[in-house]
């Protein structure tokens, strides 16, 4: 009779763990879609590569939630007003797992970020930076998990790696200062919070992480970009093995800049001005999650996910946000 029972919790003990290992299983759906970073953890022993390529398109001026035309910033008093954004961004990252319970990541980006501009002459010009960006540790500590749902804890910091003094040749001069969005880097060391919860049933996932952005201190060049807070909400649907598809909610908050660079101008342009930085936006995404079956790459993950903004709201002139992009590759061992 004992040995029995000892038998059975053996077995209830197994069944748990490996159903516990099944939220992160190899199903498509067991990583969230490809923009949701530390949303999974990984067990005892485990690595993970992967690399991310992501892309922004900004076009148009808008203040509040009003469209504004080029025209009608210029007569805000600005000299100049961007016109267009888009901003690329490679992605490496890596995670380990010293045990169950902690998981290690670190991400490297490598921005690039061109933007175009009308002058009140009518002439225009598009400025361009590139280059590696701030660099983020995390720990990811497992708090939760039972059979179908499990919940931990982000700790991240960012290391100002991404350069606050890029110049380029704008109508203000040759090789001048650029405007904060065309900066690669903080300048600061930036806390970064979070929580994630997972869960998921046969066919079915879901998730939420809500996350922060805090800047500690002030950076060299005299200013403190704004804080950020983020929420989002997913739930997919795994159709077979190897394939997944996704929807997404993203909302996010962010503050206008404290302090400031006092190589910029803010009267000259919108995005030189530090009280026209902040902003609120709701994304809505679709996403795509492949697990390769079998082959040479049999276990390496592909995914893509693509969206808009539903809402914005900026303190502006401000570039509004057209559209967003991830396409990502992950491979755990
Ligand atoms: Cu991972």
């Amino acid at each position: 009779m004992k040995k029995i029972s000892i038998f059975l919790s053996f077995s209830l003990l197994n069944f748990v763990k490996s159903s516990g290992q099944d939220l992160l299983s190899p199903r498509p759906d067991g990583h969230a879609p490809i923009g949701v970073m530390g949303d999974h953890t990984h067990k005892a022993g485990e690595w993970m590569l992967s690399y991310r390529y992501m892309f922004m398109e900004m076009e148009g001026n808008r203040s509040g939630t009003n469209q504004l035309t080029h025209q009608e910033v210029l007569n805000q008093g600005f000299m100049v007003t961007p016109t267009s954004m888009s901003m690329e961004m490679h992605m490496l990252g890596a995670m380990y797992a010293p045990s169950d319970q902690l998981t290690l990541m670190a991400m490297v980006p490598f921005t690039s970020f061109t933007m175009d501009h009308l002058t009140r002459m009518g002439g225009m010009f598009t400025t361009e930076t590139e280059g590696l960006g701030d660099i983020r540790l995390s720990s990811l500590l497992k708090i939760y998990e039972d059979d179908s749902q499990s919940i931990h804890l982000n700790a991240g910091l960012s290391i100002p790696t991404g350069s606050i003094t890029e110049r380029g040749n704008t109508p203000a001069g040759a090789n001048s200062k650029l405007p904060y969005p065309m900066q690669l880097g903080s300048g600061t060391f930036d806390l970064l919070p979070g929580i994630t919860y997972l869960t998921q049933s046969d066919n079915w996932s879901w998730g939420a992480q809500l996350s922060g952005t805090i800047r500690l201190g002030q950076n060299d060049e005299g200013y403190t970009l704004g804080d950020r807070l983020n929420g989002t909400l997913w739930a997919a649907r795994q159709w077979n093995h190897w394939l997944s598809t996704s929807i997404r909610i993203k909302a996010s908050k962010w503050d206008n800049i404290d302090g400031a660079d006092t190589d910029l101008n803010p009267n000259m342009i919108p995005t030189a001005n530090t009280a026209l930085r902040g902003g609120e936006r709701i994304d809505a995404l679709l996403g795509l999650n492949i697990v390769i079956p079998s082959g040479p790459l049999a276990g390496h993950r592909l995914a893509v996910e693509a969206g808009a903004p539903i809402y914005q709201s900026l303190n502006g002139p401000q570039l509004e946000t057209d559209w967003l992009m991830t396409i990502g590759w992950q491979l755990a061992w």
